[in-house]
């Protein structure tokens, strides 16, 4: 039984290792060394060259190194017949919260004034309403949307939620679908941004979306940079109707020295670190699912690729 692994980051001792522990017959091979393609299958990798899915043609299984799937249904090949699992877990939901607790925090409290006044030694104060009164509005309620609104309802935020189907999470209002979209947008000063990607949610960050929140509102976006059309955010912000954004993911990455989002003074960049799911808890993942599939049982975290996410 073989299985063909694929990173950005090599470290096939240690994968061959771990993943041998959990599954002693599994034969790992890293990609571009397949050896025999039929011997394949099962894949566990994120971002695998496009068409390289398809070519395995004796395929079992294929599990996501992340909790994001839009690169694998960008690839036209991809083999949607296959099952296929994602990285759903609470070390990498709790890594997110902590993302999105900080950066909420950072807006709500005005950090960016600061950091600007700073640079010309500007003594100004300014004292932002009570955390019960500051809402926060989270697009996408799902294993990462809900942990952080979670949190941030214990902080004693305001907090609401937006997805496609109704939620029912503790002291989080919930909104749903498009209908529901604008009510939610309008009481929505802190925006974070917890979608996947997908046709529906590409650039749903845009002009129209910017003016429906209150003035001086800020977005978070720790979800894929599609979500943002970058120039709109800009203008939002220059407009002085948004009043600043902290963005992890971009359209490129890694983001282009000469992109304007490093250098905007009211814009904070991360480099897609928001959170990572633990390579052991990964490798845990995919042996669980690479028995139940031997024993003809569902995945966990198993994908829709109907539904895209
Ligand atoms: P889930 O699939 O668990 O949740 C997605 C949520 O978005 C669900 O609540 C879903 O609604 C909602 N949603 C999807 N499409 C729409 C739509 N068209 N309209 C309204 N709501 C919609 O994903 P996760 O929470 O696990 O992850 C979210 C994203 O976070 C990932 O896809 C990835 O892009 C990003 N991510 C970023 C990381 C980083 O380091 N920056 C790390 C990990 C993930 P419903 O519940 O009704 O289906
Ligand atoms: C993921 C990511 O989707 O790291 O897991 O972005």
């Amino acid at each position: 039984m073989a299985l063909i692994f694929h990173s950005k980051i090599r470290r096939d001792d240690w994968w061959r290792e771990v993943l041998g522990k959990y599954v002693p017959d599994l034969e790992v091979r890293f990609y571009p060394d397949v050896g025999n393609p039929d011997d394949i299958e099962y894949a566990l990798c994120f971002a695998m060259p496009h068409g390289v899915l398809a070519g395995f043609k004796n395929l079992k299984g294929i599990f996501s190194l992340g909790a994001g799937v839009d690169h694998f249904f960008a690839d036209p090949d991809f083999p949607k017949h296959i099952p296929f699992a994602r990285v759903v877990d609470d070390e990498l939901t709790g890594r997110m919260s902590e993302y999105v607790l900080q950066h909420v925090l950072n807006h709500h409290r005005y950090q960016i004034d600061y950091d600007l006044q700073q640079k010309d030694h500007i003594w100004k104060e300014r004292f932002p309403p009570s955390a019960r009164n500051r809402k926060v509005g989270i697009l996408g309620m799902g294993a990462l949307g809900a942990g952080a609104a979670e949190r941030l309802n214990y902080l004693g935020f305001d907090v609401a939620g937006w997805s496609r189907s109704p939620k029912d999470v503790d002291g989080v209002q919930s909104f749903h679908g498009k209908d529901q979209l604008d009510t939610f947008l309008e009481r929505t000063e802190i925006l974070v941004c917890l979608l996947p990607l997908t046709d529906e949610t590409t650039g749903i960050i845009n002009k129209d979306l910017l003016g429906k929140l209150p003035e001086g509102a800020s977005v978070i976006n720790p979800g894929r940079g599609p979500h943002v059309v970058p120039e709109d955010l800009i203008a939002a912000i220059d407009s002085g109707h948004i009043s600043g954004a902290t963005l992890d993911v971009f359209i490129e990455e890694p983001l282009p020295a000469e992109d304007p989002l490093w250098s905007h003074p009211r814009i904070r960049v991360t480099p897609h670190v928001a959170s990572v799911a633990s390579p052991n808890r990964v490798a845990q993942l995919a042996a669980e699912n690479i028995k139940r599939i031997e024993e003809g049982k569902e995945l966990l975290n198993q994908v829709d690729p109907d539904r895209g996410y």
